[in-house]
């Protein structure tokens, strides 16, 4: 049972008492008390309102202090004052360092600003040297108001009524704050009434109803503190998405709205195979080396597709060119190379789901030939991890999300690609795109997209994208009339651009911010 008041919390309740129902400043009270303001409110009116045994309807007041250089200024007067008395106390012109050396450099330079301004200084410009402005004499010196409002405000306790009703008006106050001498500063109180339940502040508040109480019938007469229906629960620390995978739900949600299913992609380690050579990308492409892919040592082969009919063998013929080349390819006349199973052997971290597309067209195929023929049209779309050996910066890790979509249909066109793009990233908020032509090894044309970021007020790479090659589509039993778009982005760049973050480190892997994990809010994919 909670005991009874604390003094300062009994003074108060004295001093409302005693007021019969009168408005009482808190600030006469915390005076009375000798205690300052803000203890008075943090320990007793705070709890006696939350008991409801007082309330408190604030008051708010506008002071105007002194910075510490107005302060200065109120004691040793402003700058101007004190250069003009210091030239009249000097015979003839002074020279800057002289003045320097008096007052200090700082006060020479506002106060001759602020003098010139006023024409109580003059500067001989042939000798660099400072005199009294005109009509000025050691006994006829300009008043220093500067000063003198400095002086009213402090001595008035910042009061604004006060001040103003001294001459220190809005317009030299305003001067002053602009000068940075002196700045208003809203101070709160209170003026505390009654409240509901003041008659019973001063009884012991239960805060729990006990079966003692029950038992002994002591509730009925106790005083239960109100509940605070209001009162803030613990926070149950929940568990929370990481941001990346925020912004990948959104994807999820923008490719199946658009009728694509999801890929399989969970498999980092991959083939050298399905990552490159069934892309048609040459053995002895820049990129299969090891400045720009992860080879496994171990298990450091895998073995290529058994059971897809002789898949490989025209994947092989297809690099080699040739006659057995362009016969798989429909002509195609190939890199003309000793194409090798071996290289193709190579587990490597994928460094694109495009291998996993790869791997689901041809799947496509074999489901065609077991369906006698009858191609069936896809959209299927991925958003996983790849791996890429590049040097590290702020916006590039060693690994990154790919999104990926792609559509597999008789006859597609580039137009096709360009529309269902657009139908993409306007679904991101984003409707102006341009289309530059660029090289994949394994899609021909290419495009690289841009995109005008409202936001950012420019145009953005958002990502590239293509027509897979018939030389890596014919190998694996498609259709020739079968073509496949496809286009890709990172998870990562819109991420940083949504929740603004400057440095992939902050976003990804072990430097991130737990906070602000959890403090990010539900993303809405919309830029
Ligand atoms: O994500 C990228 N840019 C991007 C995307 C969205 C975005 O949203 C903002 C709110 C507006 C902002 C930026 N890019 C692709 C473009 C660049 O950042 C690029 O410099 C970096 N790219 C990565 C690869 O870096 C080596 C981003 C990554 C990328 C590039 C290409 C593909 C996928 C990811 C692809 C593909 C593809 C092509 C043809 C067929 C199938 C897949």
């Amino acid at each position: 049972m909670a005991s009874g008041l604390a003094p300062l919390a009994s003074a108060v309740l004295d001093a409302v008492t005693a007021a019969g129902g009168e408005a009482v400043a808190s600030t006469d009270v915390a005076a009375s008390q000798g205690v300052p303001h803000s203890v008075l409110v943090d320990t007793a009116l705070k709890t006696l309102s939350a008991r409801e045994a007082l309330t408190l309807t604030p008051v708010s007041h506008e002071a105007w202090v002194l910075t510490a250089e107005g302060a200065t200024y109120a004691a040793a007067g402003s700058p101007e004052a004190q250069l003009v008395r210091h030239l009249a106390a000097a015979t003839g012109g002074q020279s800057l360092p002289n003045v320097d050396a008096a007052l200090g450099a700082g006060v020479r330079k506002i106060g001759m600003q602020q003098a010139m301004r006023l024409g109580w200084v003059v500067m001989d410009r042939p000798t660099k040297t400072l005199a009294l402005g005109a009509g000025l004499s050691a006994d006829a010196l300009p008043t220093d108001d500067v000063a003198a409002a400095l002086n009213t405000l402090r001595d008035g306790g910042g009061d604004a009524a006060a001040a103003a009703a001294t001459g220190v008006d809005e317009a030299t106050r305003k001067a002053l704050q602009k000068r940075k001498l002196a700045t208003p500063k809203t101070t709160k109180t209170f003026a505390i009434t009654p409240g509901a339940r003041i008659a019973d502040a001063r009884r012991p508040q239960a805060t729990e109803l006990s079966r003692e109480m029950l038992d002994s019938g002591s509730w009925r007469g106790a005083a239960f503190k109100p509940y605070n229906f209001a009162a803030k629960g613990k926070d149950v620390a929940g568990g929370h998405l990481h941001t990346l995978l925020k912004v990948r739900e959104q994807f999820r949600l923008i490719f199946l709205e658009m009728g694509f299913s999801e890929m399989d992609s969970a498999r980092y380690v991959e083939s050298s195979f399905w990552n490159f050579d069934a892309l048609f990308q040459p053995q002895q492409h820049p990129a299969r080396d090891e400045h720009d892919t992860f080879f496994l040592s171990s298990p450091a082969t895998a073995t290529l597709p058994e059971g897809a009919g002789d898949y490989v063998a025209r994947v092989k013929a297809a690099h080699c060119g040739g006659e057995a080349g362009a016969a798989v390819t429909g002509g195609s006349r190939g890199y003309r190379y000793a194409w090798s199973a071996a290289e193709a052997r190579k587990n490597i971290l994928r460094t694109h789901t495009t291998a996993v597309t790869a791997r689901m067209l041809q799947r496509l195929a074999a489901d065609t030939a077991s369906a006698g023929g009858v191609f069936t049209p896809a959209k299927m779309f991925s958003i996983d991890r790849v791996f890429r050996n590049e040097t590290l910066d702020a916006t590039h890790l060693a690994e990154f999300h790919q999104i990926e979509g792609m559509v597999a249909d008789h006859n597609l066109s580039l137009g096709h690609l360009k529309g269902v793009i657009h139908t993409f990233f306007k679904k991101m908020g984003m409707d102006r795109l341009r289309f530059k032509p660029t090289h994949n090894p394994y899609t021909e044309p290419s495009l690289e997209v841009h995109a005008f970021h409202p936001g950012l007020n420019k145009w953005v790479e958002v990502g590239n994208s293509g027509m897979f090659r018939p030389e890596m589509l014919l190998p694996m039993g498609l259709p020739p009339d079968v073509r496949v778009i496809a286009w890709g982005l990172s998870l990562e760049r819109p991420t940083m651009i949504k929740y603004g973050v400057q440095n992939i480190r902050d976003l990804f892997g072990h430097k991130i911010d737990l906070e602000a994990i959890q403090r990010n809010p539900i993303c809405r994919i919309t830029f």
